[in-house]
């Protein structure tokens, strides 16, 4: 059975969503991330990145990274259908997912939740006033670029690969919950993704659990 670690306020909520999508058993290990415990034993041993989401697969082979795990997941059980039928669509989709991912997460929203980890630590810096608000203010700007971006991709379609729901939108799910608790404005196309993100059955189940119900 898949295992997926997660911790709450994390991006693992995406790969949650996908676990109930599919349907199929798996279990859950909840990890105090904001508390560091992803940089301890025993969690350290099995996935070094110190990072959720990661999943233990039923080979008990340990898999990280987000789009690598989406993709295993939507290629191992392929009856949930969650790849776009069409190639060019199901590209265009990665696109919009490892952006996401990458740029507006990996970018953005990680200099708002942890500036410190992207501050100049040295006294020249910290003079000029580029400490912690600054990279934080940084990380919104890009967070806000970013989005803009994938309004114009997202377009007037229903989902990330046209009318179904699939693995990129799991992503986009995420950044969308962080930019409302953030309070970063959501464009319109964006704002509508994530309605319809969140009448999703699977999409209740998981914040119901995660209690944000
Ligand atoms: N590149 C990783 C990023 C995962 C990531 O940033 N996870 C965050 C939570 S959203 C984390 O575990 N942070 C703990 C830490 O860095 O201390 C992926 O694609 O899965």
């Amino acid at each position: 059975m898949t295992t997926l670690y997660w911790g709450p306020h994390t991006c693992a909520i995406g790969i949650h969503v996908l676990l109930e999508e599919i349907g199929a058993p798996y279990d859950t290990v909840k990890l105090d991330a904001a508390g560091g415990e992803t940089h301890k034993p025993p969690f350290i041993e099995i996935n070094p990145k110190g990072k959720v989401p990661t999943i233990i697969r039923d080979d008990g082979t340990v898999l990280t990274e987000y789009g690598a795990i989406a993709r295993w997941l939507a290629t191992t059980f392929p009856d949930a259908g969650l790849l776009p039928d069409d190639r060019e669509h199901e590209i265009r989709a990665m696109e919009m997912m490892d952006y996401t991912v990458g740029t507006v997460h990996g970018q953005g929203f990680a200099r708002m939740f942890l500036p410190a980890r992207f501050e100049p630590n040295d006294p020249v810096h910290a003079t000029l006033g580029l400490g912690a608000g600054n990279v934080k203010q940084q990380g919104r700007t890009m967070v806000e670029q970013g989005f803009a971006i994938l309004e114009k991709q997202l377009g007037t379609r229903d989902f990330a690969g046209g009318d179904r729901f699939g693995i990129a939108d799991s992503a986009l799910f995420y950044v969308e919950r962080w930019a409302a608790e953030e309070g970063v404005d959501l464009p319109p196309q964006l704002a509508g993704h994530f309605s319809r993100m969140k009448l999703r059955p699977a999409v209740r189940r998981v914040m119901e659990l995660w209690g944000e119900a």
